[in-house]
């Protein structure tokens, strides 16, 4: 490199000062702090191509701690990427502008991931990490071969993800995954020795990584420990010792760095200390130069992978992986089929493994896994291999007991494309994976959440396994579609659904008791496309309609019975999805949910919400309160989930309107 790569850090830190200062808001003291490594990092290593962000082959770069964002719109503007321009950073954190408070997957390419949540980048890095060594399994060096460079702050590896995360990829041996550690010693309310004493270098050395040292600001010791952390066939952590806010004389090392503007002085003497003289957002001719001629080292590399994949007799498998589009037959049809044949009386957790049989052989795409669960979850179907240090072409992962490691992994994996993943935990520990489910739906990621054990259904284990608010929680998370099917025709269907959801995660919630098929004919539509569905239209005259979800179809089916036996005329309207049935027109939703009948519906999980769609008159059978240890059906009979328990009830509201 000509230029002295002190310079070219120089332009990072004073994109990143001008920026802050011009919003007002922001964090500086990172960008400033890691702007040497970065430096280094993008110019002399990193495989990308900024002409084509998303080439299938370049290597992953991950802020993991996404609130130093102005560290990766500094790079990625300096490199030569397309956005974000100068106007857009000029505007950062403003509406108009790209270059959001924190980095967001879905506004700039070349960001692989939205971070700021700290930890979790890390953790999506190990998908990423994940996905390269499968993909190259299939595909070959040729075709398939990058590194996932990770940046994260005493943050990222103080949060509890950060020991699930570095333990997994420390067992599959991930040797690509090189992370820096920006050692500042400073957080936001001080020193690190406020908080912690852990040795991590010794902490990372135990869960099998390859740790080295530098100075995060001598180029020659950054090199040096990039060479070793190349070198060495392990996962590797380069603890870089750092100073947070590095050329702003006054604040730097301090906290007052962090997440503040330096203020037109600290600026105005950082400037001088730096030796900048350019306006803002300036930077001189010759180091924008040599950025830019940085910039274009990957486009031969990339150029001659392009020859590879065109001369490639698995170049149409591989883009299709990588663009994410299924393949005709999912194999979830001829599943139907069978089903229409001979219906099966299953826990859907079972369906869904059933469904799992034909979508893995169809799709070679998905990986699959558990937290410790595999039995229960029935994630794993009989082709499946482990995915192993030994043998990544293994299309099943052993997450251990790491459910929020699982899913960061999992959006890693999805963001990294090329693999559809899904993995699996018993419904009320989805609070474990909660954070990342949130990313995945933030990200628009297509990450499928086989969550089983979906009520008080499954019994003994008692209330701290049996989920109460889950659905009702997972519902409110935007642009992630909770499906609750109530036998194996709808789990096929819902499956089906989640596959195609290209532009965010689904949770599947099953259960672990037997559910009898309600759909019995084969229909050509998928009717849980729709979200809810009339299963059985009243026979006497309609009164009532009955709306369920899951387990809770089958006792729909008793209550309108017993009505239907009173003369009362009830309607049955299967619900597997709200999002779903929410998207639906008026008439539709009016056509199922008629305003003059009364609408019950029943669900074993918190009442909130329902009244979205019973109305102010209506009625919602549910659990308010946590479950209790017994055999299911002695659970569900306690809480009230028979048709003896519910009609009553029924009943008691029609006199009241009829009363009224
Ligand atoms: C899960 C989570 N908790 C809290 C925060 C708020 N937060 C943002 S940065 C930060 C301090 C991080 O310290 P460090 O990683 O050392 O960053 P540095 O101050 O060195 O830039 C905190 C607590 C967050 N973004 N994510
Ligand atoms: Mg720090």
């Amino acid at each position: 490199m000509a230029a002295d790569p002190r310079l070219l850090a120089n332009a990072i830190r004073a994109l990143s000062m001008d920026a802050v200062e011009a919003a007002n808001s922001g964090h500086p003291g990172m960008p400033m702090g890691m702007a040497d490594v970065a430096t280094i990092l993008w110019t002399e290593y990193l495989k990308h191509d900024p002409g084509d962000p998303a080439w299938h082959d370049r290597d992953r770069f991950m802020l993991s701690a996404g609130h130093g964002s102005m560290l990766i719109y500094s790079l990625l503007w300096l490199s030569g990427y397309a956005r974000p321009t100068i106007a857009d950073i000029s505007k950062f954190r403003q509406l108009e502008s790209p270059c959001a408070g924190h980095p967001e997957n879905f506004m700039l390419e070349g960001v692989e991931a939205t971070t700021g949540p700290l930890g979790q980048g890390f953790g999506m890095a190990v998908g990423m990490a994940i996905a390269e060594r499968h993909l190259n399994a299939s595909f070959g060096d040729d075709l398939v071969d990058h590194r996932t460079w990770v940046i994260a702050g005493d943050g990222c590896l103080m949060e509890g993800i950060n020991h699930e995360a570095a333990g997994l990829a420390g067992h599959l041996g991930l040797g690509r995954l090189i992370a820096f550690w920006d050692d500042n010693r400073i957080t936001i309310d001080g020193s690190t020795a406020l908080s912690t004493s852990e040795d991590i270098p010794a902490r990372y050395a135990a869960y099998g990584w390859h740790v080295a040292e530098c100075d995060g600001h001598d180029f020659a010791e950054i090199r040096r420990a990039i060479d070793e952390a190349l070198a060495d066939p392990r996962p590797s952590l380069i603890r870089c010792r750092t100073i947070i806010g590095w050329g702003a004389p006054n604040k730097q090392g301090t906290s007052a760095t962090h997440g503040a503007a330096l203020g037109a002085d600290e600026v105005a003497a950082a400037r001088k200390q730096l030796v900048w003289e350019s306006e803002p957002f300036e930077i001189p001719d010759e180091i924008l130069a040599e950025w830019r001629a940085a910039g274009g080292r990957g486009a031969k590399a990339h150029g001659d992978w392009r020859a590879r994949l065109a001369a490639s007799g698995q170049r149409e498998e591989l883009v299709r992986r990588m663009e994410g589009g299924l393949p005709a037959d999912s194999g979830i049809s001829g599943w139907l089929d069978r089903l229409a044949a001979e219906p099966q009386k299953l826990a859907t957790r079972k369906s869904s493994e059933l469904a799992l049989e034909a979508i893995n052989a169809a799709l070679p795409e998905t990986i699959g896994g558990s937290a410790d669960l595999t039995g229960s979850n029935n994630t794993k179907t009989k082709g499946q291999k482990p995915l192993t240090k030994e043998d990544y072409s293994g299309r099943y992962i052993y997450y251990g007991i790491r459910e929020f490691g699982m899913a960061a992994a999992m959006n890693g994996m999805a963001l990294h494309g090329g693999v559809i993943p899904y993995g699996g935990t018993f419904l009320v520990f989805s609070d474990y994976c909660r954070p990342a489910i949130r990313l995945s739906a933030l990200q628009g990621v297509r990450v499928i959440y086989v969550m089983t054990h979906d009520s008080i259904g499954l019994g003994e284990d008692g209330p701290t396994h049996q989920p109460v608010e889950h659905l009702t929680s997972l519902r409110l998370i935007p642009n992630l579609a909770v499906f609750r099917p109530a036998d194996a025709v709808e789990t096929a269907e819902c499956w089906q659904l989640a596959l195609e959801r290209r532009d965010g995660p689904s949770v599947l919630a099953l259960t672990r008791q037997n559910l009898a098929q309600v759909r019995l004919e084969r229909n050509a539509d998928n009717l849980c496309s729709r979200g809810a569905y009339r299963l059985r239209a009243a026979a006497a005259a309609r009164q009532v309609v009955l709306i369920a979800t899951g387990s809770e179809v089958s006792l729909a089916l008793a209550v309108a019975d017993a009505l239907e036996e009173q003369g009362i005329g009830a309607d049955i309207v299967s619900m597997p999805s709200w999002s779903h049935f929410d998207a639906q027109d008026a008439a539709y939703r009016a056509g199922l949910l008629p305003a003059d009948a009364l609408k019950v519906s029943i669900e074993a999980g918190t009442t909130l919400g329902w009244e979205r769609y019973v109305g102010p008159d209506g009625l919602a059978v549910g659990l308010d309160r946590f479950g209790a240890s017994a055999p299911g059906d002695d659970v569900f009979r306690r809480f009230g989930f028979t048709a003896e328990a519910i009609v009553p009830q029924i009943l008691a509201r029609l006199k009241l309107q009829g009363d009224q």
